[in-house]
């Protein structure tokens, strides 16, 4: 799938909270539902839920971005001062791009709806040998302790994805590090850094200023282009040669972690001083085709808000849905205690199933009747095996889950559901979204989108949030351990014919422990 082909609302670009209004800004293109004209699309907010759509901040207009106004960041400069540095596309034919900034027309608009785009731009263009083509998506900038302000630009050279590190003592004159803040082999182009501090204990926020402090551990997440998803290794920066290292249990490029298994590109963090946490946007791109987005008018969609942080084990970063979400939940219902053997199927009536919240807490007997894991599947990663077992093929202990967005007769669904396997000294846990069932469709693309879970079994406890929202199924597996965004296109499965259901098609009966499903009401998008 090429998701550049249709991104007109794309990118999320410097989120920020700014005097009690949080600022969204994203790649977008005003005249159509496919990707062109790119221009900063702006929408503000005081609760992250209810949204106010602006006229665009950037839009193509000078000689140093009359090609495109392309993904960047927002920094809060001393003196309570945003700034934005954005990437410029200059001629369309070599399409070089270089880095500018934007400043507010005036700081006392409390929605910042003017951006002057000053004539001293650029204030960063290519060094010799770095590859004008490749060199875009600017990170919120951060002072280090000598008082000079970095910035990381995402590259490549040849097949080496490269974070290039700019110095600046006035935010104007920039300076490419004497080494690349992180870079690697194999990996390709990197879109859209994000680098960021989280804390090693607890679940609040850092300011990225704060990379420097010891006691923090860094994140660096980039954005590949040759898969489309969004990849983080965890590791230390060192400030005494500006350089970050993961640590030697996480690896750069394609193999590496994940920050959700579906669709969701291009992510973007910020820091918000408000209730201290750091919260993550993603582009959700479509999985129909460029015809029904034509037909549509638009295309993209940003993800659900998700705080994040670093798991208590240190190996990965968990996310949630921001708390202010639950404001939207409507009408509740209850299950409790509710066995299911294999190939039972409990609908779950009372609420809305096309626009829903759903929080699960599974759990079983025993782990003894888990599917060996057979060695010749260890060539496959998660997707591929969830899309040759899927939730129909029965297991041992799993598949079981919930079917989401379910036309009555079950012609069409999107189940999201655990599958257990028995390894030689431990267990995996695979956690799936499979949209390869979820319409009648043909033309669409259908991934059986799926993670591995990294989580101690020995509660005989699996939990699961699901936020359903017609064509979008956001999935938290265990806590936030795996997250899995997929996008859904049923026919039949709509509004009030779409229905929910929890099942089990493994020979091992479990039990639904809990569940609470929530009606969801709209927000304001004004
Ligand atoms: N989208 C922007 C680029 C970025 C890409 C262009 C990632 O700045 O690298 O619309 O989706």
């Amino acid at each position: 799938m090429d998701g550049c082909s249709n991104n007109p609302r794309a990118d999320p670009n410097g989120p920020m909270f700014y005097n009690g209004i949080y600022h969204l800004f994203y790649q977008y293109n005003p005249f159509g539902a496919v990707w062109g004209n790119i221009v900063w699309g702006h929408s503000v907010s005081t609760d992250l839920i209810n949204w106010k759509q602006l006229k665009p901040a950037l839009t193509p207009s000078k000689p140093f971005d009359k090609y495109g106004c392309w993904s960047g960041s927002a920094t809060i400069l001393p003196g309570n001062k945003p700034i934005i540095l954005y990437t410029g596309v200059v001629d369309e034919s070599q399409r070089t791009e270089v880095q500018n900034y934007a400043i507010p027309a005036n700081l006392s608009d409390p929605y910042l709806q003017d951006w002057i785009k000053p004539n001293d731009n650029p204030i960063i263009v290519a060094d010799p040998g770095v590859n004008t083509t490749a060199f875009r998506d600017p990170t919120t900038a951060w002072m280090g302790r000598d008082g000079r302000w970095r910035t990381v630009i995402g590259s490549r050279r040849s097949h080496r994805g490269i974070a290039y590190l700019y110095k600046s003592k006035d935010f104007k004159k920039w300076v490419k590090a004497k080494h690349p803040l992180h870079s690697a082999p194999k990996t390709g182009n990197w879109e859209c850094p994000d680098f960021f501090p989280v804390p090693v204990q607890g679940t609040n926020g850092l300011d990225v200023s704060l990379v420097e402090k010891s006691d923090v551990k860094c994140v660096l997440k980039v954005s590949l282009d040759t898969t489309r998803y969004d990849y983080y290794t965890i590791g230390k920066y060192y400030p005494k040669n500006d350089r970050y290292m993961p640590d030697s249990n996480f690896v750069d490029g394609m193999n590496g972690l994940r920050l959700d298994y579906g669709n969701f590109y291009a992510s973007k963090t910020f820091f918000d001083q408000r209730k201290k946490r750091r919260i993550l946007w993603g582009w959700t791109n479509e999985s129909d085709t460029r015809m029904d987005d034509v037909e549509k008018g638009w295309a993209g969609i940003q993800s659900l808000p998700r705080k994040v942080w670093l798991d208590p084990s240190g190996k990965q970063l968990l996310q949630w849905p921001i708390e202010e979400l639950e404001t939207l939940r409507g009408h509740k219902v209850h299950l409790k205690s509710q066995k299911l053997k294999k190939g039972n199927l409990v609908e779950v009536k009372g609420i809305t199933p096309a626009q829903a919240d759903v929080e699960v807490v599974f759990s079983f007997p025993s782990l003894d009747k888990a599917e060996p894991f057979n060695p010749s599947w260890a060539k496959f990663d998660a997707q591929e095996l969830c899309s040759r077992k899927g939730s129909t093929v029965e297991g041992g202990l799993g598949p079981f889950g919930i079917l989401t967005l379910a036309s009555k007769n079950l012609e069409e669904f999107t189940p999201v559901f655990f599958r257990i396997f028995k390894m030689k000294n431990n267990f995996k846990v695979l956690l799936c979204s499979d949209a390869s069932r979820s319409s009648l469709k043909k033309e669409l693309y259908k991934p059986s989108f799926a993670g591995f879970v990294d989580v101690d079994l020995s509660s005989k406890k699996l939990s699961l949030r699901s936020l359903i929202d017609h064509s979008v199924v956001e999935s938290f597996g265990q806590g936030g351990k795996v997250c899995i965004t997929s996008r859904v296109y049923p026919t039949l499965a709509v509004f009030n014919d779409a229905h929910l259901f929890a099942f089990n098609n493994g020979t091992e009966a479990i039990s639904v422990e809990t569940l609470d499903a929530w009606s969801m009401k709209q927000p304001l998008i004004y």
